[in-house]
């Protein structure tokens, strides 16, 4: 337990624009039991519990609003099992995604789910986090086979099982996947492996536009292409990231594709990509064959976040995250170009073009109230703009602080039932109270 100064300030903040605030206390619990003992506590007391994992979430979530307690996971961090002949893993929930990765590669396995950060696998599951390669494994909750969970109350609870699948009432797993920590403290997770594939090439392909490059990405989608990776990037966040790895990618719209698989099926979705890109005006397609090559070519892709930080000293980050049917795509992009052309805002657009998943990423001055005036009107409008295309205002990264009253816009009629949930689970409203609604006192 502490209430020193630094170890306030480390969770107080996420990485974003949302303003930081202290908790009262940091507890570093390492087992599942003595969470249940915390959250005991914290219910007699009446004291709010704001779960922590890596802090990289993007929408404030483990920002402790209301005081209380900053529930720490990192020390819960053991691999409790790699199931080789059932294809899974199970880990405590500070494990992050690289120490899975690693020791699954151990075995020939990997765990697909990929947000940039290093993130800790219990935060993805409560954000139902996603990545590069949504389009061909899914988001989190795809992959989630079964939890461990501590209740409000300090019960601890297991949803799922060995199975690879069940119908055995409520799926209380995939409920949990993205609650973001207003439910339950997630501590154990199951989580699907996969067989490492045999052959794997990533292509970067230019475009004289964006446009071009979303237009090419929705043509792979409706083709039924099997690609892993459909990833799209501007010139400003290349030229990020070259800065920032010293890489020296061609610094204009481009897709970055990965296909996986044999030999035959690899080259067969790669041409057809090819295909529809030159038939898209691509002005340059690259092959990355080498697996060095394409493991620093994902690499800098994971870092696009920071290297948008390192690009802009003192500001601090707001990324959207719209998502839309993947043919409205194009449009959407072409939107958000023409209102910060409008807004008169900096701000690099990519993000994962096979899902749809639009990140206008905005480098804001914290100090400067016209500024972040002028990124709220933005977001509405990116966001009103998604619904009207049948989208939803988030694709992964949550509701958190940053999209309440977006979830009311986008399931007004949802949220009252939403609420209900809530109430079962937490009545005395300490599970990370001012997330996703607001808290009830405030309505
Ligand atoms: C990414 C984060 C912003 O795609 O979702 O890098
Ligand atoms: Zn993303």
């Amino acid at each position: 337990v502490s209430d020193g100064d630094s170890e306030l300030d480390l969770h107080a903040a996420d990485i974003t624009f949302h303003k930081p605030q202290r908790p009262d206390l940091v507890v570093y619990p390492s087992s599942t039991d003595e969470v249940s003992r915390v959250m005991a506590i914290a219910s007699e007391r009446r004291v709010p519990v704001t779960p922590f994992g890596a802090g990289s979430s993007l929408e404030g979530h483990v920002i402790p609003t209301s005081g209380g307690i900053s529930l720490d996971l990192s020390r819960l961090d053991r691999i409790v099992e790699i199931a080789l002949d059932d294809l899974s893993a199970t880990v405590q929930a500070g494990v992050t995604r690289l120490a899975l990765e690693r020791a699954a590669g151990e075995h020939g396995l990997f765990f697909p789910v990929d947000p940039g950060a290093d993130a800790t696998l219990g935060g993805m599951a409560a954000t139902n986090a996603a990545g590069t390669t949504t389009i061909r494994y899914g988001k989190m909750r795809a992959n989630v086979l079964g939890l461990e969970a501590v209740l409000a109350d300090g019960s601890i609870v297991r949803t799922g099982g060995r199975a690879r699948k069940s119908s055995a009432g409520y799926d209380l797993t995939s409920l949990l996947v993205g609650s973001e920590g207003t439910l339950a403290v997630i501590t154990e997770v199951r989580v699907r492996l996969y067989g490492i594939p045999e052959h794997v090439v990533a292509q970067r392909i230019s475009f004289p536009t964006l446009e071009a490059a979303c237009r090419t990405a929705a043509a792979v989608v409706a083709a039924g292409s099997a690609v892993s990776r459909l990833e799209l990037l501007d010139a400003w966040t290349l030229a990020a990231i070259n800065a920032y790895r010293g890489t020296d990618y061609h610094e204009g719209p481009c897709l970055l594709v990965e296909a996986a698989g044999t030999e035959a099926t690899v080259e067969a979705d790669l041409e057809l990509v090819r295909e529809l890109a030159e038939a898209d005006g691509a002005t340059e397609i690259v092959d990355e064959r080498d697996p060095t090559a394409r493991a620093r070519l994902w690499a800098a892709r994971h870092d696009a976040t920071y290297a948008a930080a390192a690009a802009s000293p003192g500001r601090s980050e707001r990324a959207t995250d719209t998502c839309v049917p993947v043919s409205e795509l194009a449009g959407a992009v072409a939107f958000a170009r023409a209102e910060l052309e409008r807004l008169g805002l900096d701000g690099a657009i990519l993000g994962h073009a096979g899902d749809g998943n639009v990140h206008v990423s905005l480098q804001l001055d914290p100090d400067d109230p016209a500024e972040l005036a002028l990124a709220d009107e933005f977001v509405q409008r990116l966001i009103a703009d998604a619904l009207a295309r049948g989208g939803t205002c988030t694709g992964e990264h949550g509701i958190g602080l940053g999209k309440i009253a977006a979830l009311e816009l986008e399931h007004g009629d949802l949220v009252p039932l939403m609420r209900g949930i809530k109430d079962v689970f937490d009545p005395l409203g300490i599970m990370n109270p001012g997330k996703v609604f607001t808290p009830r006192e405030e309505r």
